[in-house]
C-alpha cells in the first residue's frame, strides 16, 4: 500500500460480529428470526410502529450492554486512519458506534445509527439511549411529530450519498468489510471505485456476492483480516 493516496473503505455487519452484534443473512443473522418487511421498511413502521421500535429498542439495549465492545478489526482501522498520509473514510453501513468508540473520526453512516431518533414530522435528529415508543412527542415542531429510529429502511434514500460517491470517485484503494454485497446502492461501490481506477480489496468470512469484482480477496474472521491487512 506504499503509494496508495485515498483510502475508502466500506464495513457490514461482518465486522462487529466478534464484538457479540449478529449480521443479517447469515445463518444465526437478524433475518433468520424476523421478518425484514415487519421491522425495516417505512410501510412495515405506519402498520405496527410499536413493533418496529420494540425491534430497535432490543438492538439499542444490546449495543448498550458493557460486553458488546469494538474489537480489532474496528480498532486497525482507527489506527490505519491515525498513520495514513493520506485521505481515509470509513463508509459504515451498522447503525452500531463501535467505529466511533474504537476512535474513527472520518466515518459515515450510511444506514443511519441507533443511537440516534428523528422527528416524523419536523427532521430534527436527537440523541438517544433509551426506550423509544410512540409516546415520545417531538419538543421542536407542532406536536404532531413522533420519533422513528434513525436509520435507513430499504425503499429510504442511504444517507450521505453525494460525499461517499465523491471519495469513490477520488479513490485509489478500496476495502470492503464484511459485508455480503446483496444490498445497494452500497453493494454497487465497489464498481464505482474500479471504475474511478481505485485497487479493490474484499476482507470477509466468505466470497460476498460481488466478489469477483474485487483485484483481491482475503477471506476469514475481520479480527484477523483487518489488523494483518492494516500491517
Ligand atoms: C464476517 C464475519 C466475521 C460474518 N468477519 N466477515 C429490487 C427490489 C426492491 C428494492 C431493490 C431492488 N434492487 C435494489 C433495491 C434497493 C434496495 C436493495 O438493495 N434491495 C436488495 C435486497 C435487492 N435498497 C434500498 O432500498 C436502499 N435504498 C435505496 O436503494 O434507495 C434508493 C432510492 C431511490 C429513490 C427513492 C428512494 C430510494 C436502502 C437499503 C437499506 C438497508 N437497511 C438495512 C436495515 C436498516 C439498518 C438496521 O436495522 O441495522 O441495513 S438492511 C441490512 O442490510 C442493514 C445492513 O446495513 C444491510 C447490509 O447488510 P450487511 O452489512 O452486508 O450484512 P449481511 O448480514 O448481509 O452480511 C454480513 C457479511 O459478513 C457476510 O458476508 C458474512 O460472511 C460476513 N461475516 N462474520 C468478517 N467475523
Amino acid at each position: 500500500m506504499a503509494d496508495m493516496q485515498s483510502i475508502v473503505i466500506l464495513t457490514g455487519a461482518g465486522i462487529s460480529r466478534e464484538s457479540g452484534l449478529a449480521t443479517f443473512r447469515d445463518a444465526d443473522g437478524i433475518w433468520a428470526t424476523v421478518r425484514i418487511e415487519d421491522v425495516a421498511t417505512p410501510e412495515a413502521f405506519r402498520r405496527n410502529p410499536a413493533r418496529v421500535q420494540a425491534f430497535y429498542n432490543a438492538r439499542r439495549r444490546q449495543l448498550l450492554d458493557p460486553a458488546v465492545q469494538p474489537n480489532a478489526a474496528h480498532i486497525a482501522l482507527a489506527r490505519l486512519e491515525r498513520d495514513w498520509p493520506g485521505p481515509v473514510l470509513v463508509v459504515t453501513q451498522n447503525i452500531d458506534d463501535l467505529h466511533e468508540r474504537a476512535g474513527t473520526r472520518g466515518l459515515l453512516h450510511m444506514h443511519g445509527e441507533l443511537l440516534k431518533a428523528r422527528c416524523t414530522g419536523c427532521g430534527r435528529v436527537v440523541p438517544v439511549t433509551e426506550e423509544l415508543t410512540q409516546d415520545f412527542a417531538c419538543a421542536g415542531c407542532d406536536g404532531t411529530g413522533s420519533l422513528r429510529p434513525d436509520v435507513v429502511w430499504f425503499g429510504e434514500m442511504p444517507m450521505h450519498m453525494a460525499e461517499i460517491e465523491q471519495a469513490l470517485a477520488q479513490a485509489d484503494l478500496f476495502v470492503s468489510i464484511g459485508t455480503s454485497g446483496n444490498v445497494y446502492p452500497a453493494a454497487g461501490f465497489v464498481d464505482e471505485a474500479r471504475r474511478a481506477g481505485a485497487r479493490t480489496v474484499e476482507l470477509n468470512l466468505e466470497p460476498s456476492e460481488g466478489a469477483r469484482l474485487f483485484d483481491e480477496a482475503r477471506h476469514g474472521p475481520a479480527t484477523e483480516l483487518v489488523p494483518a491487512f492494516v500491517e
